[in-house]
């Protein structure tokens, strides 16, 4: 089975098994990222990052919101830690902002950024609750933008002293360090279509943004390395697009998108080069004249784990010149649109036959079973995780104050399914990562899209567990897919 699929989906089978019983060891989870919750964005001397900067600038994000007060869990962690332990979750995966640590991206190193996350790690150890630490999740020093940003090659040595700094500060007792999350929207969004901060639309500086990327993530795994004084774990984690084409070009147009998006980062990172057809297709934007000898080499890592971010399908249809409707909607799953820089073709994103999330995202179980596959196919040796899964509902608060909310357990239950059809085909999958604990800051979105498991009142900050979170609560105490 291939990602680059050229039919549409033929319907998806059920998916909504229950009594399934999961691998023992397997590790249930949640994720967050600082910047969506955290606040505190002026406190105990962190520095502006360009989520800052894109959150305050506007039209960019809906209803203006900014991730000033979030979910407040730069004050409420210890709640929040309790939460988790409540529903018995065997790991936590956070992400530390990188200008809590160094305020202006480089040099000083700020105290009291490090002694949050020391705190963070250790409650989580006092849990039983194993820390997994992204180090960069979107949130870029603004100083480091204003010389650059990840157009530029100094941001990736910026980048591997921050490692080195989290490395010898939390390398003894944090059990998985993820060096990036999803890369492909950092480059793609933030430097090309223009939906994520930075907000640039430039795509000669997106496809630079690709490979400092990728080279910051191999430089930090080496500097994680040589300063982790524990045993850690190494991963990076990435969001695949599973893309079926349509159309007289469908299978070009799926390989070009699973060039662009996928291949542009499991190439180097995994097999120490970058795919033949990407370059070709990209060569009336760029020589990749920015790829330094050595490079694929620093970018060549190891890595106990991959982590796959998985939320729906991409349905893609290539047109020679301008297609008839050039969608550019900063839809996250959809790449905002004409995805091929410097090509006179087309890539188009269609619109995906539902059900879909409040986020209009398709839902499609069948993709992270089938996504799954092909990575163990195309990397046997390679261990994977889900670090992101998940879905936004318009949740509505009952009378008695609980959260009911069916359609997000049906989603979480039949992509559960969906990995666990996988594991049973030989995939190594080591577990899984409900996207989100809380509700949060959705990026463009702001408050108005809700992933948690857990409800977050933004008036009061108060937290209520979802009945997704009691059911995700069974799965993760007994690993047996509840009914
Ligand atoms: C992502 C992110 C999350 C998003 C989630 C829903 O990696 O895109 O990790 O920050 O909130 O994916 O869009």
């Amino acid at each position: 089975m291939s990602i680059t699929t050229t039919t549409a989906t033929q319907g998806s089978p059920d998916y909504r098994d229950a009594g399934l019983v999961f691998p023992p060891g397997f590790t249930f989870g949640s994720a967050t990222a600082a910047y969506q919750v955290e606040g505190a964005v002026h406190e105990d001397g962190r520095g502006p990052s360009i989520w800052d900067t894109f959150s305050r600038t506007p039209g960019k994000v809906w209803n203006g919101d900014t991730g000033d007060i979030a979910c407040d869990h730069y004050h409420r962690w210890e709640n929040d830690l309790e939460l988790m332990s409540e529903l018995g979750l065997g790991a936590y995966r956070f992400s530390i902002a990188w200008p809590r640590i160094m305020p202006t991206g480089n040099g000083q190193v700020n105290q009291k950024g490090i002694d949050f996350y020391a705190r963070l790690v250790d409650g989580l150890l006092e849990r039983g609750i194993r820390p997994v630490a992204t180090l960069y999740h979107w949130d870029l020093p603004q100083t480091l933008e204003d010389s650059g940003g990840w157009a530029v090659r100094s941001t990736a040595d910026a980048f591997e002293r921050y490692a080195e700094v989290m490395g010898a500060a939390l390398g003894d007792r944090v059990h998985t360090w993820t060096t990036l999350n999803e890369p492909w929207c950092s480059a793609y969004l933030g430097y090309g279509q223009g939906g994520h901060a930075p907000g640039r639309h430039e795509p000669v500086s997106a496809l630079a943004a690709v490979h400092h990327l990728n080279l910051a993530h191999g430089r930090a795994v080496q500097a994680l390395r040589s300063t982790s004084a524990g045993d850690p774990q190494y991963s990076v984690t990435l969001n695949f697009h599973v893309a079926r084409g349509r159309g007289n070009r469908a299978a070009e147009a799926a390989r070009r998108v699973d060039a662009l998006a996928n291949r542009a980062f499991t190439g180097p990172m995994l097999r120490g080069e970058y795919p033949a057809d990407l370059l070709a297709d990209t060569a009336p934007v760029t020589d990749w004249s920015f790829v330094k000898d050595g490079d694929l080499a620093a970018i060549h890592q190891p890595l106990d784990v991959l982590g796959v971010n998985y939320y729906s399908t991409v349905t893609v249809q290539m047109w020679d010149g301008v297609s008839p409707k050039q969608q550019n909607d900063g839809h996250k799953a959809a790449g905002g649109g004409t995805a091929w820089p410097g090509s006179h073709d087309v890539v188009e994103f269609l619109e995906q036959p539902g059900p879909y999330t409040a986020m209009g995202w398709n839902i499609a179980p069948e993709g992270l079973e089938e996504l799954l596959v092909s990575l163990h196919e195309q990397f046997p040796a390679q261990p994977l995780m889900v670090t992101e899964n998940g879905a936004a509902f318009d949740d509505v608060v009952a009378a008695d104050g609980s959260v009911p909310d069916p359609e997000r357990l049906d989603y979480l239950r039949r992509h559960f399914t969906a990995a666990h059809r996988a594991i049973q085909q030989g995939v190594d999958l080591r577990g899984y990562f409900v996207w989100s604990l809380l509700d949060n800051f959705e990026w463009g979105y702001g408050y108005a899209k809700r992933f948690g498991i857990v409800r977050v009142d933004f008036d009061t900050l108060e937290r209520t567990v979802k009945d997704s979170g009691r059911w995700y609560a069974r799965l993760a105490r007994t690993g047996v897919l509840p009914a």
